[in-house]
């Protein structure tokens, strides 16, 4: 494939509510689209979902569009690749920077499955036609409003439900929804918030509670707590933040830290890390799933074709159109099925089509870079 044209564009789009977590509330989210186009004519899009500022992690959407500006065209003119082995060889020796980098290799694994004439999800090795999904809930006022929340999610057929919790905010929303609902699968995400000297703590309340699974409480250095956390406990402890790469999880491993593993295209790099990252958690024992960044249409059906694959054993967050955006920029809002599912787009590539209305309006900042040498 001969690519010729790179387009990015930044955007904000409103969520339906602001999202809050222990490190802070978004009310509308900015981010990064890439249009990547060939020769020929066709396009492939990626998502960047490095955040407005770097809060999740260290990258942020303008540190992420310099680096592609300043860093990846001048080599990517230089080296003129043309699949997805050359991509990812351009953009190895650049040092961290996954969600810049997750977004070029989506553009081009979309474009690769369309020029194969299969979905996306076949292009990566996925099977399945449908995903298993849950829904992750942000810190809401009163364990009323949460109770609300999850009683509203569940009636739409979501299989699991994940609360945001933090330091202050965990012992009464969590009893107040599995006193509601006895016999929901819950999960809770501490995003970092806690110090090791919640381990006592933290484990009661998962115990009492019956979580079945427990998500980054400590910092992402700290596999220690999280192995210390896990040593014993019938729930699951699950790495997000700390796993970026294939050492970060062979250590985690190692340590014992993580039962469990959430997969962020975005935060490890791209696609094919994720799918490589998730199959060496299977070969010890751990199982994985796709998490979110609370994805456009474009994000999330890379999510959704990366969930086909029989690799990710639980339900990712991957939620409906609806749990994030009144409007989305794609034509097609994606719908839940009452079986707690999501259909993956059939292709070619990603199998969505751009709603341009919507995109104008969403559309703060517009660069584009020609390709050829
Ligand atoms: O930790 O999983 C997380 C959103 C932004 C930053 C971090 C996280 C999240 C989510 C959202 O939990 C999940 C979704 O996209 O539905
Ligand atoms: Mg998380």
């Amino acid at each position: 494939m001969e690519f010729v044209r790179l387009g990015v564009d930044e955007l904000e789009l409103p969520l339906v509510e602001p999202f809050e977590t222990s490190f802070g509330v978004e009310a509308e989210r900015r981010f990064l689209l890439l249009r990547l186009e060939t020769r020929h004519g066709e396009v492939g899009w990626g998502e960047c979902v490095a955040a407005r500022d770097p809060l999740y992690n260290e990258e942020s959407t303008a540190g992420a569009s310099a680096v592609i500006r300043e860093s990846i065209v001048p080599r990517w003119r230089k080296a003129g690749p043309r699949d997805v082995e050359s991509v990812r060889a351009l953009l190895a020796p650049l040092r961290g920077n996954r969600m810049a980098k997750s977004a070029l290799e989506q553009a081009v694994v979309d474009l690769q499955a369309q020029a194969t004439r299969q979905s996306l999800a076949r292009f990566l090795g996925g099977r399945r036609a449908r995903v298993s999904v849950g829904v992750s809930i942000g810190i809401q006022p009163s364990p009323e409003a949460l109770v609300g929340k999850v009683g509203q999610y569940l009636e739409e057929g979501y299989r699991r439900i994940k609360l945001k919790v933090r330091p202050g905010y965990d012992r009464v929303p969590v009893r107040s929804v599995r006193r509601a609902y006895p016999d929901i699968e819950i999960w809770v995400d501490g995003n970092q918030a806690y110090t090791p000297s919640s381990i006592p703590h933290l484990k009661r309340l998962a115990e009492d509670a019956r979580l079945a699974q427990v998500e980054q409480p400590f910092g992402e250095r700290d596999l220690s707590a999280h192995a210390e956390l896990a040593r014993g406990a019938h729930f699951r402890v699950c790495l997000d933040e700390s796993i970026v790469d294939a050492e970060s999880l062979a250590e985690g491993l190692r340590q014992r830290a993580l039962t469990c593993l959430n997969v962020k295209p975005g935060r490890v790099g791209g696609p094919v890390e994720g799918l490589q990252l998730a199959r060496a958690a299977r070969r010890a024992g751990v199982p994985s799933w796709v998490g979110g960044m609370l994805e456009s249409g474009v994000g999330r059906a890379h999510n959704l074709h990366l969930a086909s694959s029989g690799v990710f054993t639980l339900p990712g967050d991957i939620s409906a159109t609806s749990r994030y955006y009144e409007r989305d920029i794609i034509e097609t809002p994606f719908a839940l099925r009452p079986d707690g599912t999501l259909d993956v787009p059939r292709g070619p590539g990603l199998g969505i089509e751009i709603d341009e209305r919507t995109y104008r309006r969403a559309v703060r900042r517009r660069m584009s870079f020609s390709l050829r040498r």
